[in-house]
Protein backbone atom coordinates (compact mmCIF):
# COMPACT_ATOMS: atom_id res chain seq x y z
CA UNK A 1 0.00 0.00 0.00
CA UNK A 2 1.43 3.49 -0.74
CA UNK A 3 0.16 7.09 0.12
CA UNK A 4 1.72 10.53 0.76
CA UNK A 5 1.28 10.85 4.72
CA UNK A 6 0.96 7.78 6.94
CA UNK A 7 -0.88 8.68 9.62
CA UNK A 8 -0.85 6.51 13.06
CA UNK A 9 -4.23 6.98 14.96
CA UNK A 10 -7.46 7.92 14.51
CA UNK A 11 -7.88 10.25 17.67
CA UNK A 12 -8.09 13.88 17.11
CA UNK A 13 -5.19 14.92 16.29
CA UNK A 14 -4.52 12.06 13.03
CA UNK A 15 -8.39 12.30 11.86
CA UNK A 16 -8.13 16.19 11.44
CA UNK A 17 -4.75 16.27 9.71
CA UNK A 18 -5.95 13.32 7.29
CA UNK A 19 -8.96 15.88 6.60
CA UNK A 20 -6.69 18.86 6.49
CA UNK A 21 -4.55 17.49 4.33
CA UNK A 22 -7.66 16.23 2.13
CA UNK A 23 -9.09 19.66 1.46
CA UNK A 24 -5.70 20.55 0.10
CA UNK A 25 -5.32 17.78 -1.74
CA UNK A 26 -2.95 15.72 -0.13
CA UNK A 27 -3.36 11.73 0.25
CA UNK A 28 -3.11 10.04 3.82
CA UNK A 29 -4.14 6.63 5.42
CA UNK A 30 -4.79 6.26 8.83
CA UNK A 31 -4.17 3.14 10.58
CA UNK A 32 -5.83 2.66 14.05
CA UNK A 33 -5.59 0.04 16.39
CA UNK A 34 -8.98 0.12 18.04
CA UNK A 35 -12.47 -0.39 16.30
CA UNK A 36 -14.56 2.67 15.07
CA UNK A 37 -16.86 2.08 17.79
CA UNK A 38 -13.86 2.40 20.96
CA UNK A 39 -12.76 5.51 19.16
CA UNK A 40 -15.87 7.21 19.28
CA UNK A 41 -16.79 6.47 22.81
CA UNK A 42 -13.68 6.99 24.99
CA UNK A 43 -14.47 9.82 27.09
CA UNK A 44 -12.60 12.65 26.94
CA UNK A 45 -11.98 16.52 26.86
CA UNK A 46 -15.00 18.60 27.01
CA UNK A 47 -13.81 22.37 25.91
CA UNK A 48 -12.86 23.44 22.42
CA UNK A 49 -10.85 26.96 22.27
CA UNK A 50 -12.34 29.81 20.44
CA UNK A 51 -9.93 29.89 17.38
CA UNK A 52 -9.93 25.98 17.27
CA UNK A 53 -13.71 26.18 16.99
CA UNK A 54 -13.15 28.11 13.81
CA UNK A 55 -10.51 26.14 12.03
CA UNK A 56 -13.21 22.98 12.41
CA UNK A 57 -15.52 25.50 10.84
CA UNK A 58 -13.68 26.64 7.98
CA UNK A 59 -12.56 23.32 7.34
CA UNK A 60 -16.54 21.92 6.90
CA UNK A 61 -17.02 20.12 10.26
CA UNK A 62 -18.16 22.95 12.67
CA UNK A 63 -21.90 22.03 11.83
CA UNK A 64 -22.72 19.87 14.36
CA UNK A 65 -20.89 21.94 16.97
CA UNK A 66 -22.77 24.33 16.56
CA UNK A 67 -26.26 23.00 16.24
CA UNK A 68 -25.54 20.87 19.20
CA UNK A 69 -22.59 22.42 21.42
CA UNK A 70 -22.76 24.90 23.71
CA UNK A 71 -21.00 28.74 23.42
CA UNK A 72 -20.01 29.43 26.94
CA UNK A 73 -18.85 32.80 27.86
CA UNK A 74 -16.98 32.27 31.25
CA UNK A 75 -16.26 29.47 33.76
CA UNK A 76 -17.00 30.15 37.53
CA UNK A 77 -14.08 29.87 40.34
CA UNK A 78 -15.20 28.88 43.30
CA UNK A 79 -12.85 29.52 46.72
CA UNK A 80 -13.42 29.88 50.17
CA UNK A 81 -17.36 28.93 49.29
CA UNK A 82 -17.88 31.61 47.21
CA UNK A 83 -18.54 32.46 43.95
CA UNK A 84 -16.64 34.27 41.10
CA UNK A 85 -17.35 34.69 37.42
CA UNK A 86 -14.77 34.89 34.88
CA UNK A 87 -16.82 36.94 31.87
CA UNK A 88 -14.52 36.01 28.64
CA UNK A 89 -15.78 38.15 25.83
CA UNK A 90 -15.32 40.91 28.16
CA UNK A 91 -12.14 40.76 28.40
CA UNK A 92 -10.73 38.92 25.37
CA UNK A 93 -13.31 39.14 22.85
CA UNK A 94 -13.28 35.24 22.52
CA UNK A 95 -15.36 32.63 24.04
CA UNK A 96 -15.47 29.00 23.90
CA UNK A 97 -17.39 25.91 23.36
CA UNK A 98 -18.38 23.09 24.71
CA UNK A 99 -18.77 20.00 22.62
CA UNK A 100 -17.10 16.66 23.59
CA UNK A 101 -14.01 15.50 22.23
CA UNK A 102 -16.02 12.75 21.19
CA UNK A 103 -18.49 13.85 18.85
CA UNK A 104 -15.80 15.73 17.07
CA UNK A 105 -14.20 12.17 16.59
CA UNK A 106 -17.76 11.22 15.51
CA UNK A 107 -17.83 13.96 12.85
CA UNK A 108 -14.41 13.50 11.26
CA UNK A 109 -14.56 10.06 11.07
CA UNK A 110 -18.28 10.64 9.33
CA UNK A 111 -16.96 13.42 6.85
CA UNK A 112 -13.39 10.96 6.09
CA UNK A 113 -15.84 8.34 5.24
CA UNK A 114 -18.11 10.46 2.96
CA UNK A 115 -14.88 11.97 1.16
CA UNK A 116 -13.62 8.69 0.32
CA UNK A 117 -10.98 8.46 3.22
CA UNK A 118 -8.65 5.66 4.19
CA UNK A 119 -9.83 4.83 6.98
CA UNK A 120 -7.83 1.62 8.62
CA UNK A 121 -9.39 0.48 12.08
CA UNK A 122 -7.99 -2.72 14.06
CA UNK A 123 -4.87 -1.77 12.07
CA UNK A 124 -1.94 -1.72 14.61
CA UNK A 125 1.41 -0.21 14.01
CA UNK A 126 3.94 -2.35 14.82
CA UNK A 127 6.96 -0.64 13.29
CA UNK A 128 8.13 3.00 11.76
CA UNK A 129 11.11 1.90 9.59
CA UNK A 130 13.55 4.21 6.98
CA UNK A 131 12.74 7.90 8.78
CA UNK A 132 16.04 8.78 8.00
CA UNK A 133 15.34 7.68 4.09
CA UNK A 134 12.95 9.51 1.21
CA UNK A 135 10.99 6.19 1.43
CA UNK A 136 9.70 5.44 5.30
CA UNK A 137 7.14 2.86 6.08
CA UNK A 138 4.77 2.03 8.49
CA UNK A 139 4.68 -1.77 8.89
CA UNK A 140 1.10 -2.81 10.72
CA UNK A 141 -1.56 -5.86 11.07
CA UNK A 142 -4.77 -5.98 9.75
CA UNK A 143 -7.53 -8.55 9.54
CA UNK A 144 -4.38 -10.95 10.96
CA UNK A 145 -2.27 -10.40 7.81
CA UNK A 146 1.07 -8.42 8.05
CA UNK A 147 0.93 -5.02 5.83
CA UNK A 148 3.38 -2.45 5.04
CA UNK A 149 2.58 1.47 4.23
CA UNK A 150 4.68 3.47 1.69
CA UNK A 151 4.75 6.97 2.01
CA UNK A 152 7.15 10.43 1.60
CA UNK A 153 6.38 11.27 5.74
CA UNK A 154 4.90 9.82 8.66
CA UNK A 155 2.61 11.70 11.11
CA UNK A 156 2.97 10.15 14.37
CA UNK A 157 -0.84 11.02 16.03
CA UNK A 158 -1.09 7.76 18.45
CA UNK A 159 -1.35 8.89 22.11
CA UNK A 160 1.06 8.71 24.88
CA UNK A 161 1.08 4.97 24.59
CA UNK A 162 1.97 5.06 20.71
CA UNK A 163 4.68 3.95 19.35
CA UNK A 164 5.93 7.25 17.45
CA UNK A 165 7.47 8.72 20.15
CA UNK A 166 9.72 5.47 20.48
CA UNK A 167 10.45 5.53 17.07
CA UNK A 168 12.68 8.47 17.68
CA UNK A 169 16.39 7.06 17.68
CA UNK A 170 17.84 7.03 21.15
CA UNK A 171 19.56 10.35 22.44
CA UNK A 172 17.76 12.39 19.32
CA UNK A 173 15.06 13.31 21.44
CA UNK A 174 15.03 14.93 24.96
CA UNK A 175 12.02 14.42 27.61
CA UNK A 176 10.69 16.51 29.98
CA UNK A 177 8.42 15.24 33.08
CA UNK A 178 6.34 16.20 35.78
CA UNK A 179 4.24 13.43 37.79
CA UNK A 180 1.40 15.23 39.94
CA UNK A 181 0.51 13.04 43.21
CA UNK A 182 -3.23 13.08 42.55
CA UNK A 183 -5.60 12.17 39.76
CA UNK A 184 -8.96 13.25 38.69
CA UNK A 185 -12.05 10.67 39.24
CA UNK A 186 -14.60 11.81 36.29
CA UNK A 187 -17.93 10.58 35.97
CA UNK A 188 -21.14 11.07 33.59
CA UNK A 189 -24.02 11.28 35.02
CA UNK A 190 -27.55 11.22 33.81
CA UNK A 191 -28.89 14.39 35.38
CA UNK A 192 -29.06 17.92 33.99
CA UNK A 193 -26.03 19.92 34.86
CA UNK A 194 -26.63 22.42 38.08
CA UNK A 195 -24.89 25.04 36.33
CA UNK A 196 -25.02 27.27 33.27
CA UNK A 197 -21.05 27.51 32.79
CA UNK A 198 -18.48 25.17 34.21
CA UNK A 199 -17.18 25.04 37.72
CA UNK A 200 -13.63 25.01 38.55
CA UNK A 201 -13.81 24.69 42.70
CA UNK A 202 -11.11 25.05 45.36
CA UNK A 203 -11.62 23.75 48.61
CA UNK A 204 -9.82 22.13 51.36
CA UNK A 205 -11.17 18.79 50.84
CA UNK A 206 -9.62 18.86 47.64
CA UNK A 207 -10.29 20.40 43.61
CA UNK A 208 -13.87 19.72 41.85
CA UNK A 209 -15.19 20.58 38.89
CA UNK A 210 -18.22 20.84 37.18
CA UNK A 211 -18.99 20.32 33.70
CA UNK A 212 -21.33 19.34 30.88
CA UNK A 213 -22.17 17.09 27.92
CA UNK A 214 -25.72 17.57 27.41
CA UNK A 215 -28.82 19.55 28.55
CA UNK A 216 -29.53 16.06 30.39
CA UNK A 217 -25.86 14.80 31.08
CA UNK A 218 -23.32 16.39 33.23
CA UNK A 219 -19.22 15.41 33.51
CA UNK A 220 -17.52 16.09 36.94
CA UNK A 221 -14.42 15.62 38.08
CA UNK A 222 -13.19 15.02 41.66
CA UNK A 223 -9.48 15.47 42.71
CA UNK A 224 -8.41 11.87 44.51
CA UNK A 225 -5.21 10.66 45.21
CA UNK A 226 -3.30 9.16 42.25
CA UNK A 227 -3.50 5.23 43.12
CA UNK A 228 -7.39 5.03 43.71
CA UNK A 229 -9.53 2.65 42.72
CA UNK A 230 -13.03 3.73 41.11
CA UNK A 231 -14.47 0.90 42.29
CA UNK A 232 -13.74 1.83 46.35
CA UNK A 233 -16.21 5.20 45.35
CA UNK A 234 -19.72 4.27 45.45
CA UNK A 235 -22.01 6.66 43.23
CA UNK A 236 -23.18 7.96 46.97
CA UNK A 237 -19.81 8.94 48.33
CA UNK A 238 -19.03 10.49 44.56
CA UNK A 239 -22.05 12.78 45.70
CA UNK A 240 -21.53 13.67 48.43
CA UNK A 241 -17.90 14.66 48.14
CA UNK A 242 -18.89 16.67 44.98
CA UNK A 243 -21.33 18.41 47.24
CA UNK A 244 -19.32 19.29 49.84
CA UNK A 245 -16.69 20.87 47.40
CA UNK A 246 -18.96 22.86 45.79
CA UNK A 247 -20.88 23.92 48.95
CA UNK A 248 -21.59 28.00 48.92
CA UNK A 249 -21.96 29.86 52.22
CA UNK A 250 -25.15 32.32 51.67
CA UNK A 251 -26.55 30.31 49.10
CA UNK A 252 -29.07 27.93 48.38
CA UNK A 253 -27.43 26.63 45.37
CA UNK A 254 -27.62 22.69 44.99
CA UNK A 255 -25.52 19.97 43.56
CA UNK A 256 -28.30 17.93 41.08
CA UNK A 257 -27.89 14.24 41.76
CA UNK A 258 -28.35 11.27 38.82
CA UNK A 259 -27.34 8.04 38.04
CA UNK A 260 -23.78 7.58 37.15
CA UNK A 261 -22.95 6.06 33.73
CA UNK A 262 -19.16 5.81 33.44
CA UNK A 263 -16.65 6.21 36.23
CA UNK A 264 -12.72 6.50 35.77
CA UNK A 265 -9.49 7.60 37.26
CA UNK A 266 -6.89 9.99 35.00
CA UNK A 267 -3.74 10.28 36.48
CA UNK A 268 -2.29 13.47 36.18
CA UNK A 269 1.18 14.60 34.20
CA UNK A 270 2.98 17.07 32.31
CA UNK A 271 5.06 15.60 29.49
CA UNK A 272 7.17 17.26 26.48
CA UNK A 273 9.38 15.51 24.14
CA UNK A 274 11.88 17.78 21.67
CA UNK A 275 12.15 18.15 19.25
CA UNK A 276 8.44 16.62 17.67
CA UNK A 277 10.50 15.59 14.54
CA UNK A 278 12.93 13.33 13.24
CA UNK A 279 14.25 12.98 9.48
CA UNK A 280 10.63 12.35 7.76
CA UNK A 281 8.69 11.55 11.31
CA UNK A 282 6.57 13.82 12.66
CA UNK A 283 4.78 13.50 16.06
CA UNK A 284 1.41 15.44 16.81
CA UNK A 285 -0.94 15.81 20.08
CA UNK A 286 -0.56 13.35 23.02
CA UNK A 287 2.42 11.58 21.25
CA UNK A 288 4.81 14.36 21.68
CA UNK A 289 3.17 16.07 24.82
CA UNK A 290 0.84 15.70 27.56
CA UNK A 291 -0.74 18.20 29.73
CA UNK A 292 -3.30 17.92 33.40
CA UNK A 293 -6.67 18.64 32.14
CA UNK A 294 -6.97 21.44 34.71
CA UNK A 295 -6.65 23.96 32.23
CA UNK A 296 -8.55 22.35 29.19
CA UNK A 297 -5.57 22.08 26.61
CA UNK A 298 -4.32 18.30 25.46
CA UNK A 299 -7.10 18.17 22.68
CA UNK A 300 -6.58 22.08 21.61
CA UNK A 301 -2.75 21.33 21.08
CA UNK A 302 -3.47 18.37 19.49
CA UNK A 303 -5.28 20.25 17.04
CA UNK A 304 -3.00 22.89 16.75
CA UNK A 305 -0.33 20.77 16.06
CA UNK A 306 -2.16 18.90 12.69
CA UNK A 307 -3.04 22.23 11.39
CA UNK A 308 0.88 23.57 11.11
CA UNK A 309 1.68 20.33 10.24
CA UNK A 310 -1.12 20.57 7.82
CA UNK A 311 -0.23 23.47 6.26
CA UNK A 312 3.58 22.65 6.19
CA UNK A 313 3.03 19.55 3.82
CA UNK A 314 0.60 21.34 1.95
CA UNK A 315 3.95 23.66 0.81
CA UNK A 316 5.98 20.69 0.73
CA UNK A 317 2.70 19.00 -1.49
CA UNK A 318 2.27 22.04 -4.33
CA UNK A 319 5.79 23.73 -4.08
CA UNK A 320 7.95 21.30 -3.02
CA UNK A 321 9.04 23.70 -0.09
CA UNK A 322 10.33 22.29 3.04
CA UNK A 323 10.86 25.25 4.92
CA UNK A 324 7.56 24.67 7.51
CA UNK A 325 8.36 21.62 7.64
CA UNK A 326 12.00 22.37 9.35
CA UNK A 327 10.15 24.93 11.41
CA UNK A 328 7.01 22.50 12.47
CA UNK A 329 9.10 21.26 15.71
CA UNK A 330 10.09 24.63 16.68
CA UNK A 331 6.71 26.79 16.10
CA UNK A 332 4.79 24.20 17.80
CA UNK A 333 6.94 23.68 20.87
CA UNK A 334 6.36 27.76 21.91
CA UNK A 335 3.16 27.13 21.89
CA UNK A 336 3.14 23.86 23.71
CA UNK A 337 5.24 25.15 26.14
CA UNK A 338 2.51 28.06 26.80
CA UNK A 339 -0.11 25.65 27.26
CA UNK A 340 2.21 23.44 29.94
CA UNK A 341 2.56 26.08 31.48
CA UNK A 342 -1.26 27.12 32.21
CA UNK A 343 -1.87 23.66 32.31
CA UNK A 344 0.53 23.75 35.71
CA UNK A 345 -0.28 27.47 36.92
CA UNK A 346 -4.21 25.78 37.14
CA UNK A 347 -3.46 22.82 38.33
CA UNK A 348 -1.37 23.66 41.19
CA UNK A 349 -3.70 26.78 42.06
CA UNK A 350 -6.53 24.97 42.43
CA UNK A 351 -5.27 21.64 43.74
CA UNK A 352 -4.95 20.21 47.32
CA UNK A 353 -1.46 18.76 47.51
CA UNK A 354 -0.98 15.63 50.08
CA UNK A 355 1.92 17.19 51.55
CA UNK A 356 0.63 21.33 51.71
CA UNK A 357 -0.11 23.03 54.79
CA UNK A 358 -2.20 25.61 56.22
CA UNK A 359 0.55 28.24 54.28
CA UNK A 360 0.13 26.71 50.94
CA UNK A 361 -3.62 26.73 51.17
CA UNK A 362 -3.35 30.39 52.17
CA UNK A 363 -1.14 31.21 49.50
CA UNK A 364 -3.77 29.46 47.39
CA UNK A 365 -6.48 31.93 48.54
CA UNK A 366 -4.48 34.91 47.99
CA UNK A 367 -3.70 34.19 44.70
CA UNK A 368 -7.13 33.36 43.61
CA UNK A 369 -8.75 36.44 45.20
CA UNK A 370 -6.02 38.32 43.40
CA UNK A 371 -7.37 36.91 39.96
CA UNK A 372 -10.75 37.34 40.85
CA UNK A 373 -10.03 41.02 41.46
CA UNK A 374 -7.43 42.38 39.49
CA UNK A 375 -8.95 42.79 35.40
CA UNK A 376 -4.78 42.32 34.71
CA UNK A 377 -4.93 38.54 36.18
CA UNK A 378 -8.28 38.07 35.45
CA UNK A 379 -7.11 38.70 31.63
CA UNK A 380 -4.27 36.18 31.41
CA UNK A 381 -6.70 33.45 32.51
CA UNK A 382 -9.34 34.24 30.22
CA UNK A 383 -6.44 35.04 27.51
CA UNK A 384 -4.80 31.49 28.16
CA UNK A 385 -7.95 29.45 28.47
CA UNK A 386 -10.01 30.79 25.43
CA UNK A 387 -6.80 29.80 23.30
CA UNK A 388 -3.96 32.80 22.54
CA UNK A 389 -4.13 33.55 18.81
CA UNK A 390 -0.78 33.05 18.43
CA UNK A 391 2.01 31.81 20.73
P1 LIG B 1 -5.50 10.16 21.29
O1 LIG B 1 -6.85 10.70 21.43
O2 LIG B 1 -4.91 9.41 22.44
O3 LIG B 1 -5.48 9.23 19.98
C1 LIG B 1 -4.39 8.37 19.69
C2 LIG B 1 -4.92 7.23 18.84
O4 LIG B 1 -3.83 6.42 18.41
C3 LIG B 1 -4.23 5.05 18.49
N1 LIG B 1 -2.99 4.24 18.56
C4 LIG B 1 -2.57 3.42 17.55
N2 LIG B 1 -3.10 3.13 16.36
C5 LIG B 1 -2.44 2.25 15.55
N3 LIG B 1 -1.28 1.63 15.91
C6 LIG B 1 -0.70 1.90 17.10
N4 LIG B 1 0.43 1.30 17.45
C7 LIG B 1 -1.37 2.84 17.99
N5 LIG B 1 -1.09 3.32 19.22
C8 LIG B 1 -2.07 4.17 19.54
C9 LIG B 1 -5.06 5.00 19.76
O5 LIG B 1 -5.90 3.86 19.80
C10 LIG B 1 -5.85 6.31 19.63
O6 LIG B 1 -7.05 6.13 18.93
O7 LIG B 1 -4.44 11.31 20.93
P2 LIG B 1 -4.59 12.71 20.13
O8 LIG B 1 -5.29 12.49 18.82
O9 LIG B 1 -3.26 13.33 20.18
O10 LIG B 1 -5.64 13.57 21.01
C11 LIG B 1 -5.27 14.06 22.29
C12 LIG B 1 -6.51 14.17 23.17
O11 LIG B 1 -7.20 12.93 23.14
C13 LIG B 1 -6.15 14.55 24.63
O12 LIG B 1 -5.13 15.51 24.66
C14 LIG B 1 -7.35 15.12 25.40
O13 LIG B 1 -8.39 14.19 25.51
C15 LIG B 1 -6.91 15.57 26.77
N6 LIG B 1 -8.04 16.01 27.62
C16 LIG B 1 -8.59 17.26 27.45
N7 LIG B 1 -8.14 18.09 26.47
C17 LIG B 1 -8.73 19.29 26.26
O14 LIG B 1 -8.30 20.03 25.35
N8 LIG B 1 -9.81 19.74 27.00
C18 LIG B 1 -10.31 18.98 27.99
O15 LIG B 1 -11.32 19.38 28.57
C19 LIG B 1 -9.69 17.70 28.27
N9 LIG B 1 -10.17 16.89 29.23
C20 LIG B 1 -8.59 15.16 28.57
C21 LIG B 1 -9.67 15.64 29.37
C22 LIG B 1 -8.12 13.85 28.74
C23 LIG B 1 -8.69 13.02 29.68
N10 LIG B 1 -8.16 11.70 29.75
C24 LIG B 1 -8.91 10.55 29.99
C25 LIG B 1 -6.78 11.43 29.37
C26 LIG B 1 -10.24 14.82 30.32
C27 LIG B 1 -9.75 13.52 30.49
C28 LIG B 1 -10.42 12.68 31.56
C1 LIG C 1 -14.66 18.07 30.45
O1 LIG C 1 -15.79 18.55 30.19
O2 LIG C 1 -14.41 16.86 30.32
C2 LIG C 1 -13.59 18.97 30.93
C3 LIG C 1 -13.84 20.33 31.02
C4 LIG C 1 -12.83 21.19 31.49
C5 LIG C 1 -11.61 20.68 31.85
C6 LIG C 1 -11.36 19.31 31.75
C7 LIG C 1 -12.36 18.45 31.29
O3 LIG C 1 -10.66 21.53 32.32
Amino acid sequence: MRTQVAIIGAGPAGLFLSHLLHLQGVDSVVVERRDRAYCEQRQRAGVVEHGVAEALRASGVGERMDREGFAHDGIELRFDRRSHRIDFPALTGRNVMIYAQTEIVKDLIARRLADGGRLLFEAEAGAIEGTETERPRVRFTHAGAEEVLECDYVAACDGFHGIGRAAMPGGAARTFEKVYPFGWLGILADVAPSCDELIYAHSDRGFALHSMRSETVSRLYLQVPADTDPRNWSDERIWDELAARFELRDSDWELKRGPITDKAVTPMRSFVTEPMRHGRLFLAGDAAHIVPPTGAKGLNLALHDVALLADALTAWHGKGDTSLLDEYSATALRRVWRAEHFSYWMTTLLHTRPDGDAFDRRLQLAHLHHIADFTAATTTLAENYTGLPRV
